[in-house]
């Protein structure tokens, strides 16, 4: 069987950033997936708008280039039109996290197939590094050249809160354990959340190489257990251990379960096709 998930795109990423490695992970994820029997028509993806949404660019699956916080309801729309698709959507840790949160929230209740993958650098980095909700106080942009004096939101906290069934955390520079992590959250049924830690070469910087504090967990279906692990790193400052792996896996019914008219379009295993 023959894998292109190349492009002819020009790659724009300054070089050496971490998005490469992100890059490069969700092709192994893919690539192992139609190994073990999906197509590359399977998989969709939805791109929000920033450095990392270039993303889209550069692997030959089909799908929409979205609009700034507007990735999540627009992957959940083409899990409603072809619910046998696995959907992926790509978002900045502004875009999600500042911009398009409200979605975010629903996101776990309505528990759509899809994989939500972010590119956590702290930072909204297309537009220069202004500050975002998880910036670490102090910080210091275009924004706010006083440095950031609110306290960072805790998104593995609001996951845990919203009711997202499978929660992740990788590191962009470990490229094998993000694409194992990345097909487990493909694998989940449902909606899950990958966040994964990615250093900008450019922008907030003191915010960078925090390896030292990480480490890796075994999959964690205790929700109490998760909520510690989530306390244990509040993304305000290099103090605590920042957990790596499934946070957080419960399988629930997901929404093409419960409705009808999906459950039949699954019945009738519709693709791009046969529509
Ligand atoms: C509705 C809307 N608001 C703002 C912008 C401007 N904008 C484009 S990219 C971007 C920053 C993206 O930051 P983030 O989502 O963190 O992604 P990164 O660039 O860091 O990968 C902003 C604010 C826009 N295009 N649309
Ligand atoms: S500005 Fe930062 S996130 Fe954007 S491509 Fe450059 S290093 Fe990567």
């Amino acid at each position: 069987m023959t894998i292109n998930l190349k492009t002819n795109q020009q790659n724009t990423w300054c070089p050496g950033c971490p998005n490469f490695m992100i890059l490069e992970s969700v092709k192994q994820t893919i690539t192992k997936l139609i190994n073990k029997g999906a197509k590359q028509e399977d998989f969709a993806m939805v791109t929000d708008i920033g450095c990392h949404a270039k993303i889209f660019d550069y692997i030959n699956i089909s799908g929409i280039y979205g609009l700034h916080g507007r990735a999540l309801p627009t992957a959940f729309g083409i899990t409603l039109g072809n619910p046998n698709l696995k959907v992926l959507a790509f978002m900045g840790d502004g875009a999600v996290y500042s911009e398009g949160i409200a979605h975010f929230i629903h996101a776990g209740r309505l528990n759509s197939n899809m994989t939500l993958i972010i590119h956590d650098n702290q930072s909204f980095s297309l537009t220069t590094g202004q500050n975002t909700p998880v910036s670490q106080q102090g910080y210091k942009s275009k924004a706010y050249p006083l440095g950031e004096f609110n306290k960072p939101m805790n998104p593995i906290k609001l996951a845990l809160a919203s009711n997202i069934n499978f929660i992740a955390r990788c590191n962009a520079k470990d490229i094998k354990h993000t694409a194992e992590i990345l097909q487990k959250a493909i694998e989940h049924k449902g909606f899950s959340f990958v966040e994964i830690i990615q250093d900008c070469l450019i922008f907030n910087k003191e915010a960078n190489n925090k390896d030292s504090l990480m480490y890796k967990i075994q999959d964690n279906k205790n929700k109490l257990k998760a909520e510690k692990l989530a306390d244990e790193w509040d993304y305000n400052d290099r103090k605590g251990k920042i957990a790596l792996g499934v946070l957080y896996c419960e399988e629930k019914p997901m929404l093409s379960e419960e409705w009808p008219q999906l459950k039949n379009l699954i019945k009738k295993k519709v693709g791009w096709k046969n529509k």
